[in-house]
């Protein structure tokens, strides 16, 4: 047991350690990382695989402890993975609602815990994860986190055999987690001591993305991607119709804000801003009309009858608009039961193939007056789901 936990420790302290990192071909043609580099956990690929990992013998590992700092304003998602016995035996920290969240597979036990000081306040945090008897302790800032007692009937301890140890994704299998979680964290780590590891870590990808110096909350859309879901999994508000808002400097923007395609296949609305013309282009089907760009937020509501644009110029000044879509009263429905995307124009039914990405930052999105986390997407490129570069 007490060797199970040093090496998760020591995964800990050493996935966060990546500060000015490089990546380096070598030996088995997987890229190499430094593991003091600074390293975005966010960047895209499939969402449960890690982005860098490494093995060690549990021979070598002498420290029971590691540390790492950590940032981000993402609720939810994986930040760190360790197993021993290819995967049987196994510890992932994660966020839940901001909260870290630990779970633990040894042997005949499974536990897992939650809750001490939230996380994602977009501030660099120190995490220490550390072994001390039966307990696993994660400390946060210096101060205690989450601690877990265990203890098994099953006796025989692991001293031989592979560690291993990932970042931003797990290698077991995810329906064997206690808590499920959505996977994808737009956070990043650095500065991470694992353990007394010291050799490099394989990174899958060719190229590691970077990580903001400074970070506001919202979600970045750098022109090259966008999230796309099912409209149907936005819940229905007696009245309301459908309702979506949107929070930013539209000034700064440029490129598609959000589309909406049916079933069938037919664009029913576009908002696209255009910082060349200082013009948002708000079309409903066929029909294009044309605000200003000046406004701080933006709230269109879909209505059997109608479709309504509230323009939020400044705190105190606001300007609604109607528009008739066509009077067409399927409208509404054909909305709920298509498909929407921000960042991007949606194309035909199958490929759903986007353009005109949007470049700029999105402070706040709303849908049916919850906040939209874009990790819950069916389908997201190259977007910062909760993050925007200062
Ligand atoms: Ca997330």
């Amino acid at each position: 047991m007490a060797v199970f936990w040093k090496a998760v420790a020591a995964g800990l302290l050493l996935a966060v350690c990546l500060m000015g990192w490089t990546v380096d071909g070598q030996g088995n043609g997987k890229k190499k990382v430094s593991g003091d580099s600074i390293i975005y956990l966010g960047q895209e690929r499939n969402p449960w695989s890690p982005l860098i990992r490494t093995t060690a013998n549990l021979t070598e590992i002498r420290s029971i402890k590691s540390t790492f700092q950590f940032r981000t304003f993402d609720p939810e998602g994986v930040i760190f993975y360790g197993d021993t016995k290819n995967g049987e035996d196994w510890f992932v920290l994660s966020l839940k609602e901001g909260f870290p969240l630990m779970q633990i597979s040894k042997e005949d036990v499974q536990v897992s815990v939650t809750g001490g000081p939230k996380l994602n306040d977009g501030k660099w945090h120190t995490l220490d994860v550390s072994n001390r008897g039966k307990f696993v302790i994660l400390e946060v800032d210096g101060l205690p986190g989450l601690v877990v007692g265990m203890h098994s009937r099953q006796t025989k301890e692991v001293i031989s055999g592979q560690l291993r140890l990932a970042l931003g994704g797990i290698l077991t299998s995810k329906d064997k987690l206690i808590v499920e979680f959505e996977p994808q964290m737009d956070g990043c780590v650095r500065e991470g001591h694992w353990l007394n590891l010291s050799m490099p870590w394989e990174a899958d990808a060719d190229e590691l993305w970077l990580c903001h110096q400074n970070i506001q909350p919202g979600s970045f859309f750098a022109g090259e991607g966008f999230t796309v879901f099912n409209t149907s999994v936005f819940q229905t508000i007696k009245d309301l119709g459908f309702r979506v808002e949107f929070w930013g400097d539209f000034t700064q923007m440029e490129g598609t804000i959000l589309s909406m395609m049916s079933s069938q296949g037919e664009l029913l609305a576009v908002v696209e801003a255009n910082n060349n013309t200082n013009e948002i282009h708000f079309t409903i089907r066929k029909q294009k009309h044309i605000l200003t760009n000046a406004v701080k937020q933006l709230r269109i509501t879909f209505f059997e009858k109608a479709v309504e644009v509230v323009k939020f110029l400044d705190e105190a000044n606001t300007e609604i608009v109607s528009y008739d879509p066509l009077s067409a009263p399927e409208y509404l429905t054909e909305l709920r039961e298509g498909r929407l995307a921000i960042g991007g124009l949606l194309g035909g039914v199958k490929d759903m193939v986007g353009s005109n990405f949007l470049r700029g930052c999105l402070e706040k999105i709303k849908i049916q007056l919850k906040d939209l986390d874009l990790d819950s997407a069916i389908k997201d490129m190259s977007a910062s789901s909760h993050s925007c570069p200062v």
